[in-house]
């Protein structure tokens, strides 16, 4: 699909500066970087056919070496991602709680920029891993960037920047082999966790499915840290930030997951790339917890603990405003992977709080772009520039773009006017939160942060039992896969402390011993200091979140002789719920239905896998059945989607077709196979003889907006003890 410029419903103020910068090569001329036109690009310059290559080659000379310094070094963590453009709107404004001008008018449309990522793998890496997901948003504010560099889970694995290169040197490939790629399944990951118990909350959340996001429009995002509002009177607020997608939130299973990083390893990209090319732009609400200064000590857990959430059953979620991202880069290297982000890029009317891990961020973030961007000036790259205009005294540096004017560069000065100069804070200048601060110099942690395991529990006691089983079993991969018994063990017995019978299964599943009793309390909660209290937090399971038929992608299996009538009406419903189909057939080109319509191929099962849609249907039509039948990647593509708990939509002509793939209809005699009736399992949608099509496909549209359908998983698998 090709990005149609000018055809974005939105042009913004970012928008309109990247266009400066935009050039298109179509038509014209080729030349050196120096503007001299070149005659020839065939063929180096040389004395004689056969004879060496001549120095004073500058077109031969200047190609090669652009070429040799391409690259530029990958992000230290989150080298692998996709980014994207679109534009902040508030509901109402926030003046009570923030000056943030961003947060003021709702007809203001903030243009952002978006990077989602993963963390452990290289940039090269596969889309579907197992592991945390960045959602990066660099809002354009009037008063300068904001950047809100979160992630998808809310909590992280330790408490202090200190340890963050242990931490990462721990989950990256091991040092002796570089082994294993973008995963967490090995010895030093798990000896890491085993020996920094404070990550126990963390690792709940990565072998839970939010750590397989079935898309980037699909997930949640956090900033993690609790900053402050600070509203133009100098009050202030503690405040987490959220991103909620509008689609709710929907994962992968790990059978899939793993398929799709071969299959398409570019599959979260992707995703994005075509909603946005076709006009499904994603959309996240933005959302805010606050908590007032006076009740920072109200809670069991301390408000500063990037270990800890703050339940939204006890601290609500506020969602005050709406991201809508609706236009892909022109160009990923010159944006994507110029984007530099910053943790401390804050606006007037926002600010940090002493988390430990948020102060260290402070640090790393420019520190780094210093070494991937090659110096001080990255600022100047069009990605990074705010559409807030730059004034200061910084000069020089590498690459610096600006051509500053006049004879002084310091403050203050006489022969300049003193300009550039600061100015009030009514006038917009940034001025630091006047917390009062005192103590002594220790390297040390409150007290406050010592519990790790009670909010490890409420996110267990939170989930329901088929996503319980879900974290059994990523342990038991994740763990399966250490080779040290001692490690192995090491983690059995710390998540006995989070809950017995997780440790039990974890240890069952990699033969170890089971844990000694231990976690207790199995309803231990979190509370707010006399008053209300949560021992699990509804809010942190999946299948309590929104569901939406709209954008998911249905595999049409089809083949010459397709029931013309039932597949017009099954794909006028799609259109109509924004389904997203796809036909998949043996070969590409047109298939004829049973009226003489055409219909045109877009995949074969060559091409394309189960793996990849959220659901299948099987046309009706005997004589496209029997085709598809005899076809043996057809009957796997509907045995694995019926695997992953996906809808299958097929007319009764299909039994053939269905029983081969290990679903066997109304067949009380079958000795294998899954569930026999549609009336048992809510994701397979079968049309009788006699039913109207369009009832079938509206039926069709609701089991497929259910995502996963969880009961078929439940008695595959029996039930955690
Ligand atoms: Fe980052 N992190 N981080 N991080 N982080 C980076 O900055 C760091 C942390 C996050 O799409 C680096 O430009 C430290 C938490 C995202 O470009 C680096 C600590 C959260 C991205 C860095 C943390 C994040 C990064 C690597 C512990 C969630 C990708 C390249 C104190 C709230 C941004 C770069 C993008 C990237 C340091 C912990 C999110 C090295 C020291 C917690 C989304 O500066």
């Amino acid at each position: 699909m090709d990005h149609k410029k000018g055809q974005q419903p939105h042009k913004d103020m970012k928008d309109s500066q990247l266009e400066e910068f935009r050039v298109s090569d179509a038509g014209e001329p080729m030349t050196t970087n120096q503007g001299v036109r070149i005659s020839e690009d065939e063929h180096s310059l040389k004395a004689g056919a056969r004879g060496p290559t001549l120095m004073e080659d500058f077109h031969f000379r200047e190609k090669l070496t652009h070429f040799d310094h391409e690259r530029i070094p990958e992000r230290v963590v989150h080298a692998r991602g996709f980014g994207v453009h679109g534009y902040f709107q508030v509901y109402k404004p926030m003046t009570k709680y923030t000056k943030a001008k961003f947060l003021q008018d709702p007809s203001i449309k903030t243009p952002v920029f978006v990077r989602f990522s993963t963390v452990a793998g290289s940039r090269g890496s596969a889309d579907t891993v197992r592991d945390a997901r960045g959602f990066a948003t660099k809002f354009y504010t009037e008063d300068g960037n904001f950047d809100l560099v979160g992630n998808n889970i809310p909590v992280f694995f330790i408490q202090d920047a200190l340890k963050f290169p242990d931490l990462v040197h721990a989950f990256k490939p091991e040092p002796h082999n570089e082994m294993p790629q973008a995963s967490t399944a090995h010895d030093t990951h798990w000896d890491f966790i085993a020996n920094n118990t404070e990550s126990a909350h963390m690792v709940m959340w990565t072998m839970s499915d939010r750590a397989i996001p079935r898309s980037y429009r699909m997930m949640e995002g956090f900033g993690v840290h609790t900053f402050r509002f600070v509203n133009d009177k100098g009050e202030a607020h503690f405040v987490k930030f959220h991103w909620k997608p509008l689609l709710g939130v929907h994962s992968l299973v790990w059978d899939e997951a793993q398929k799709i990083a071969g299959k398409d390893p570019d599959f979260h990209r992707r995703d994005l790339w075509e909603a946005i090319e076709t006009g499904n732009y994603p959309e996240f609400e933005f959302g805010v917890q606050m908590i007032r200064e006076d009740e920072e000590f109200n809670f069991d857990f301390d408000i500063l603990d990037p270990t800890k959430i703050w339940p939204e059953e006890l601290i609500p979620v506020q969602r005050i405003g709406k991201m809508t991202l609706n236009r892909n880069v022109d160009n990923v290297f010159a944006e994507t992977e110029q984007a530099a982000f910053h943790v401390g890029n804050v606006v007037p009317g926002i600010d940090f709080s002493n988390d430990p891990l948020l102060q260290g961020r402070l640090f790393s973030y420019t520190d780094t772009q210093l070494i991937r961007l090659g110096g001080p000036n990255f600022h100047e790259i069009p990605i990074n520039r705010p559409v807030a205009e730059v004034h200061n005294n910084q000069r020089e540096g590498y690459h610096r773009m600006t051509i500053n004017r006049g004879q002084t560069s310091y403050h203050k000065n006489s022969l300049g006017n003193n300009d550039p100069r600061p100015v009030s804070q009514l006038d917009g200048g940034y001025a630091h939160y006047q917390e009062k601060v005192e103590g002594r110099k220790v390297r040390a942690r409150s007290d406050s942060f010592k519990d790790h395991y009670t909010q490890a529990k409420l996110f267990w006691n939170s989930m329901s039992d088929v996503e319980k089983q879900h974290i059994i079993k990523a342990f038991r991969f994740e763990v399966g896969k250490v080779r040290s018994k001692s490690v192995q063990q090491q983690v059995v017995d710390m998540f006995a402390n989070v809950d017995l019978t997780l440790a039990e299964e974890i240890a069952l599943g990699v033969g170890v011993t089971p844990p000694k009793a231990k976690a207790g309390d199995e309803a231990s909660g979190t509370t707010m200091a006399g008053g209300a209290e949560t021992k699990a937090s509804p809010a942190l399971s999946q299948l309590r979140t929104a569901m939406s038929p709209a954008t998911r992608k249905v595999a049409v299996l089809a083949a010459d002789g397709f029931d013309a009538d039932e597949m017009k009406a099954v794909l006028a419903a799609f259109a109509e719920a924004k389904v997203v189909p796809e036909v998949v057939s043996e070969n590409l080109g047109m298939i004829a239905g049973s009226d003489g319509s055409r219909l045109e191929v877009m995949h074969t099962f060559l091409t394309s896998d189960s793996v990849l849609f959220d659901a299948v249907y099987v046309a009706g039509g005997e004589k496209s059945i029997a085709k598809l039948q005899g076809i043996k990647e057809a009957v796997n593509f509907v045995t694995e989607a019926y695997n992953h708990f996906k809808t299958v939509g097929a007319s009764a002509q299909a039994a053939g077709l269905l029983s081969g793939s290990g679903i066997h209809l109304a067949d009380p005699a079958a000795t294998s196979g899954y569930l026999t009736s549609p009336d048992e399992d809510t994701g397979l949608v079968i049309r009788k003889e006699t039913e109207d099509a369009g009832v079938f496909a509206r039926q069709l549209v609701d089991a497929i907006a259910m995502h996963r359908h969880w009961g078929r998983e439940m008695q595959m698998i029996p039930p955690a003890k």
